[in-house]
């Protein structure tokens, strides 16, 4: 019984074998296939990397970094080259798994310490990779089907992933280096079968569509090839998209009473407690700003309100020196609060604005009042604005 069982795993194992060989002899499964694809997505990563290094940077400012106020359009292209190069990464990361996925069945498994290490590093590569991409896609479908908070753990695992790659990119730079080098056809393809052209032009041709049917979200002309994207950037009141609107924020009754005020505190001479009539008296400036949001849209509009700067200088605190933390009459939620730091808080385009496209603001929009600043994520620009906390620094 027992001999019997053995010689059957064996032969199990035999058969296993076999296949993935005859799988690695497949052009579409090649050290070149997987080199190409791997600098692709070595890239895709790279940049995405980098750019979502930079809106934690912004949301999260460490002492050492001050998010600055110019170009006023940067995060609107950083976010949107975020989104985007993650979103192409999804069909090269699958053309890629598919690609290697005969090698994960290497035996033995562990052959040394540093063969071990690099296995490692690949699990978690593979793992982070898909967690990345699946969570980033499911946050900008704004569909949340986990316990945990998404930008903590998207940040942390981009770091894991990273890591890894940086080691998997050590471990196979030789070997990517000779597949690229060598001269291209190797083994011909079973005739019907998918060659390894093929494979490439799919997942590039895959990559491509898919960031044609979405950068539309951020790149206006485009947006009616915008099939995939969650958003438009003209649809919404006003003619722009709404996140978080007046009723889910239950601020309706509070952003629509004669008992409103704009109170500016904190370190400040004279605090400030304003009705809305006060703030339209007021010198109002008009700037055309990008409502950026992290989830990759982003549209225009033109605004108009008191700037900050005005405000901070008249109730006696030094424009320049001091910081300033935007409070919402939203109670609970993650953006009811915003920082603005010394120099957004100086730019004079940093403003309280009032009016979008020439009229009041839509209640979705952050009626009476909300913040809208140059080179801003879009979480910070914080709607129904009711307090300004000075802070100086
Ligand atoms: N008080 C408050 N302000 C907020 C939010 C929010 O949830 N609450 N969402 C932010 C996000 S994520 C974005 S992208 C912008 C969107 O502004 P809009 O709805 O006017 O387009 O508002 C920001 N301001
Ligand atoms: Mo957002």
């Amino acid at each position: 019984m027992r001999q019997r069982a053995t010689d059957v795993a064996k032969s199990v194992l035999g058969r296993v074998a076999d296949e993935r060989d005859k799988a690695l002899a497949q052009p579409t499964h090649s050290p070149r296939a997987a080199a190409l694809l791997g600098s692709a997505l070595g890239v895709s990563f790279l940049v995405c990397f980098l750019t979502g290094l930079l809106s934690h940077l912004a949301q999260q400012p460490p002492g050492w970094f001050t998010l600055p106020a110019r170009p006023a359009g940067l995060y609107r292209v950083t976010q949107g080259v975020h989104v985007a190069t993650g979103l192409a990464s999804v069909p090269l990361l699958l053309a890629k798994l598919w690609t290697v996925y005969p090698g994960l069945f290497e035996r033995p498994l562990v052959r040394s310490f540093e063969h071990f290490l690099e296995r490692l590093s690949l699990f978690l590569l593979v793992c982070g990779s898909l967690f990345m991409l699946v969570t980033g896609v499911a946050n900008i479908s704004l569909w949340y089907p986990w316990p945990f908070f998404f930008p903590a753990a998207h940040y942390q695992v981009a770091w894991i992933t990273i890591g890894a790659l940086v080691v998997h990119i050590g471990a196979k730079a030789a070997t990517t280096a000779s597949a690229l080098r060598r001269p291209k056809s190797v083994a011909p393809s079973t005739p019907g079968a998918l060659s390894r052209r093929g494979l490439l032009v799919t997942a590039a041709g895959a990559a491509g569509l898919v960031t044609l049917a979405t950068v539309g979200q951020t790149i206006r002309p485009l947006r009616r090839l915008s099939i995939l994207a969650p958003r438009r950037p003209d649809v919404g009141p006003q003619g722009v998209p709404v996140n978080r609107a007046a009723v889910e924020a239950g601020v309706i009754e509070a952003a629509s009473s004669d008992g409103y005020r704009l109170v500016v505190s904190g370190d400040v001479a004279r605090p400030l407690s304003l009705t809305l009539a006060d703030l339209e008296a007021r010198p109002q400036r008009q700037a055309v700003l990008p409502i950026a949001c992290v989830e990759g849209w982003s549209a225009t509009g033109t605004w108009a309100g008191v700037p900050l700067r005005d405000l901070v200088e008249a109730a006696g605190a030094e424009v320049g020196n001091v910081a300033v933390e935007i409070r919402s009459l939203e109670r609970n939620g993650i953006y009811a609060r915003s920082q603005v730091n010394e120099v957004q808080a100086a730019d004079r385009d940093t403003l309280l604005a009032l009016r979008l496209g020439g009229e009041a603001l839509h209640l979705d929009h952050g009626y009476p009042v909300r913040l809208i600043g140059p080179n801003r994520p879009g979480v910070m620009q914080t709607k129904w604005v009711t307090e300004i906390v000075v802070r100086a620094t």
